[in-house]
């Protein structure tokens, strides 16, 4: 069964570049409601442990890094549909193949730098928000 929500986070790149208001303005703007938020820091060891599932790729390391690097924006977002229509809204993850006018094509340089993360499953989406967020920070 789907459920209908997902869990983001605006990377360091996109955060240094000053992009936080247009990209939380998209995310709304194309219907999704923000359940929680928070801008905060990862640690190696945190953004180590989050990117977990890809520690046997050749980019993890350098992943690990770029992903503590500098302060990110966690969210949980609620939307029919959520998992699949946020990954249609940021694009493909090198942004050189991302669609016109969506979060990577717009805000990313890089596919190591791309600006956003989307949750790729249900599943996934609910141990992810669940890594940032107690119950008590979601309305
Ligand atoms: P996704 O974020 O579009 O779901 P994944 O394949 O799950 O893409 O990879 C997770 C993240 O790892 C990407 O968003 C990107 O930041 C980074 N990444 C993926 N492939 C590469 C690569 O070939 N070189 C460097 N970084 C990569």
């Amino acid at each position: 069964m789907s459920t209908n929500r997902t869990f983001t986070m605006i990377k360091p790149d996109a955060v240094a570049n000053g992009h936080i208001g247009a990209i939380i303005n998209d995310i709304t703007a194309a219907g999704f409601k923000i359940i929680a938020l928070k801008y905060t820091k990862l640690t190696d060891e945190t953004a180590g442990k989050f990117y977990e599932i890809h520690k046997a790729r050749p980019f993890y390391a350098d992943l690990v890094s770029f992903m503590s690097s500098g302060p990110i924006v966690a969210a949980i977002l609620e939307k029919d549909n959520a998992v699949e229509d946020f990954r249609t809204l940021i694009g493909a993850t090198n942004p050189a193949d991302a669609a016109e006018g969506t979060i990577r094509q717009k805000y990313a340089k890089s596919i190591d730098a791309n600006a956003v993360h989307g949750s790729d499953s249900d599943e996934n989406a609910a141990i992810e928000g669940d890594f940032f967020f107690t119950a008590a920070e979601r309305f």
